[in-house]
């Protein structure tokens, strides 16, 4: 399975992202039976999409699995959805904000996650940490992010996977540690492997 895992830059008054650090993580510790790239992500709306495809045609992937930090989030979440919306008061980091701007004129209102995001859930569970679904991956960058890569998916017409995770903010090394996330997501990812088309 070759598996493309992005993670974003840090943003807003923050100096690292955990998403990045997870992503960099799952790259160097290599799943078993899984080819692993990273790309970190620009959090920039009219940016991020670009980049992200620019990865997927070049490596080809199975699956992409984005990953950002939900900073108000305590628990990983996996989203199902991403709508067709961008909207933000809070700037990016090229300084824009949207109120609530289609992401695409042309596309449809939401997409589902291809991901099984159940099974990824109860993996992470079985890991010895909180995980939920989430049914919204809000209206900043993730979740314009998610919207691009499935809908640029359907217009190429790829059976690639794809899917967003949301990362709480790390505390050192505890129980929302950057050690604990990175095993956290590893075990997701062998759920993937099992679930291959
Ligand atoms: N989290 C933001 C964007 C980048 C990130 O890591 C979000 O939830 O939209």
């Amino acid at each position: 399975m070759k598996l493309l895992i992005t993670g974003f830059e840090p943003f807003g008054s923050e100096n690292a992202n955990p998403s990045w650090e997870v992503a960099k993580r799952i790259a160097l510790v290599h799943p078993d039976g899984v080819e692993v790239y990273a790309r970190r992500l620009p959090v920039v709306f009219n940016r991020v999409g670009d980049v992200l495809w620019e990865a997927v045609e070049r490596f080809a992937p199975d699956v992409v699995l984005m990953l950002g930090v939900a900073t108000k989030r305590s628990v990983i979440s996996y989203e199902r959805v991403a709508i067709n919306i961008d909207e933000s008061s809070k700037m990016d980091n090229e300084g824009k904000t949207y109120a609530g701007t289609p992401i695409r004129r042309d596309g449809p209102a939401a997409y589902f996650s291809t991901l099984p995001i159940k099974e990824m859930r109860d993996a992470t569970l079985s890991a010895g940490l909180a995980a939920e679904i989430s049914n919204s991956a809000g209206t900043y960058v993730c979740n314009h992010a998610m919207y691009e890569c499935l809908y640029r998916i359907e217009q190429s017409g790829l059976a690639t996977r794809a899917g967003f995770v949301h990362v709480p903010p790390v505390n050192g090394n505890g129980e929302t540690g950057i050690d604990k996330l990175t095993e956290a997501i590893y075990i997701a990812i062998e759920t993937l492997k099992k679930h291959e088309v």
